[in-house]
């Protein structure tokens, strides 16, 4: 073992230094890799200078670039160290015309280099961390459909440039039943080229990402399985910490952090690492700020792994075995979304740890629409999805998510028996448990007297949020009963929530508004007199009125006097 880890150790020193002797723009010439187009669809073959040219530690194996070499940073060449890209005046038109293929600034994208340079964004104390000599090799599983060649080929060169190679065993890439034309032979060819292992799988039929990772996982000959989006660039260090941890304990499943590289100009920008994963009522992942327990817990070190509600989905390293052990994916969901939640739920409710580590950082294009189609419309697949998740991990917490999507009750999720079997078998424990150990901060409370709807007996309209955001009114309008905006829960904390915010008034002839809810009562406490209908306001001692004529989607505090204007229905399942 002795000599196994001195060698490891060896080599990774070796390979640290020659990624990084050539980031600096010392040693050998090397070339930029064009990005638009293929060398090979583009006769470019000169950027591939011939095998014969190999690197001055060829003695080294594992260095060898196979004939690879660059030329770095490039001077001149646009997004270089993570810079912005122009559009060319005169470009503006051909920009938004390409802008649709992907969802993002496909012209910006094709003319950066394929190995374009970063500037290294970690924190000080990530550089000077030593990682166990003996790790684990990952094998990197990627999946796209209809992916740009230049990001798609940006990704794998981000991680050959910045990867141990010892620790890398291999790249999948899964195409998820693509339809360009340059994804099929001629990326076979191109990969044939890279100085690493690279494969192409196919799914054939359009199966989405989750049965598509599915495919790439069963292929995997790493000992982790580090998956990936097809458009994200891989900074200084960022494998190191993520394998390190694994090396520890295996039930540790980790994220890196997830930097934002601009769909409009493909600028690198940092991300927080004061941001963590959670999810909101209708089963959406969101990112909130890290609770002040949790910077306690790391001692207030921020290069300290930080333990995560939830994950993105799209980029996170997981041990090969433990994968399979854990239920891999839930196969029976489609195209996009709620994987990473289950996957979230799986891991915490049956004994593995989710974890952002801030050293690792990745950069991910973030886009406002989804480029590609839903078979099957978008509504229904994620609704599905989510479905799923809800039916199998959240017990009595599902209704948050069907009382807020009423229709997702009609949509056909298929068979949950296999997954509740694995919760069953692997001895999970329950959503109760996660709120309360792992994410006490949720916007689901642990204890409520009722959720749904809350009707005025006079006017018999309803509370409604109208989508408004914290700070703003609280409304009301005619009972749709369709969820959403009209659900509210009835908290034992004397609470009434709706998803993030809660009903506060700070002023006692003030406006109602939605305010985040801070969990400490004052102006966010409420009595529902179930006998008389009343809401009162606990620290005013007012009541909650329906609008006067002033506004009239306004509810008032007033007096409270026992009319019908202050009688408020909870209708239906009312837990005492
Ligand atoms: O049918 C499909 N087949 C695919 O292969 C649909 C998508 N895909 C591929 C696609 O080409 C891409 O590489 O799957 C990957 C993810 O799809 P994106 O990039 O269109 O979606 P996204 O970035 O919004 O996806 C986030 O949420 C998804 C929920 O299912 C997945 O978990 C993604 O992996 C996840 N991405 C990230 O976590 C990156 C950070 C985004 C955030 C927050
Ligand atoms: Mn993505």
């Amino acid at each position: 073992v002795l000599i196994t880890s001195m060698v490891w150790f060896a080599m990774d020193v070796a390979v640290i230094m020659y990624y990084s002797d050539c980031a600096s723009g010392s040693g050998w010439g090397c070339s930029r890799i064009e990005a638009g187009t293929s060398p090979a669809r583009e006769g470019r073959a000169d950027h591939h200078k011939g095998r014969a040219i190999r690197n001055h530690q060829s003695e080294h194996d594992d260095l060898d670039l196979g004939g690879w070499h660059f030329d770095y940073p490039h001077p001149g060449s646009p997004g270089e160290m993570g810079k912005p890209v122009r559009t060319p005046a005169g470009q503006e038109a051909l920009m938004k015309e390409k802008f649709k293929l992907n969802q993002f600034n496909l012209l910006a994208s094709d003319s950066i280099s394929l190995n374009r340079s970063l500037p290294d964004v970690r924190l000080d104390g990530c550089k000077s961390k030593n990682y166990p000599p003996l790790m684990p090799t990952t094998s990197i599983v990627i999946v796209f459909h209809n992916e740009a060649w230049s990001t798609l080929l940006r990704t794998v060169w981000s991680i050959i440039q910045r990867s141990p190679r010892a620790l890398l065993q291999e790249i999948l890439l899964v195409d998820d039943a693509s339809e360009r034309d340059y994804l099929g032979e001629e990326l076979e060819q191109y990969v044939k080229t890279l100085p690493v292992p690279v494969k192409v799988l196919r799914t054939g039929e359009r199966s989405g990402l989750i049965r598509a990772r599915l495919l790439g996982a069963r292929e995997v000959t790493g000992q982790v399985i580090t998956f990936l989006d097809a458009h994200v660039e891989c900074t200084e260090g960022w494998l190191e910490p993520l394998l390190a941890r694994i090396a520890e304990d295996r039930t540790r499943v980790v994220c890196p952090i997830i930097d934002v590289i601009s769909d409009e100009t493909f600028e690198y920008v940092t991300a927080s690492d004061m941001t963590w994963g959670g999810f909101n009522w209708k089963l959406n992942f969101r990112w909130y700020r890290v609770p002040q327990r949790e910077m306690e817990r790391r001692g207030g070190d921020r290069t300290q792994p930080l333990r995560t509600p939830t994950m993105a989905g799209g980029l996170f390293a997981i041990d090969k075995d433990y994968f399979e052990k854990i239920g891999r994916y839930d196969e029976g969901m489609d195209i996009w979304g709620g994987e990473n939640l289950e996957m979230s739920f799986r891991i915490w409710q049956c004994g593995g740890q989710l974890e952002i580590i801030p050293c690792s950082h990745v950069g991910h294009v973030f886009r406002d629409k989804s480029p590609y189609s839903f078979p099957g419309g978008v509504v229904n697949v994620v609704m599905k999805n989510s479905a799923r998740v809800a039916e199998v991990w959240m017990d009595e917490w599902r209704d948050f998510f069907f009382e807020m999507n009423p229709g997702a009750r009609s949509v056909d999720y298929g068979d949950v028996s296999e997954r509740r079997k694995l919760r069953k078998d692997l001895k999970c424990k329950s959503f109760r448990w996660f709120l309360e150990n792992i994410y006490p901060e949720s916007q689901m409370p642990l204890d409520y007297y009722y959720l749904g709807e809350i009707r005025n007996v006079e006017t018999q309209s309803c509370l409604d949020t109208l989508g408004r955001k914290s700070g703003e009114n609280l409304g009301t309008s005619y009972c749709h009963g369709l969820g959403g905006n009209q659900v509210f829960a009835y908290t034992k904390r004397q609470q009434i929530m709706s998803d993030d915010n809660c009903l506060d008034a700070s002023n006692p002839s003030g406006p109602v508004k939605l305010v985040r809810c801070h969990g400490m009562g004052g102006n966010q406490m409420w009595t529902y007199n179930q006998a008389d209908g009343s809401l009162k306001h606990v620290n005013s001692g007012r009541c909650l009125q329906k609008p006067d004529a002033r506004d009239v989607t306004l509810p008032v505090l007033k007096p409270c006097d026992g009319t019908a204007a202050q009688q408020w229905v909870m209708n239906g399942s009312f837990k005492w």
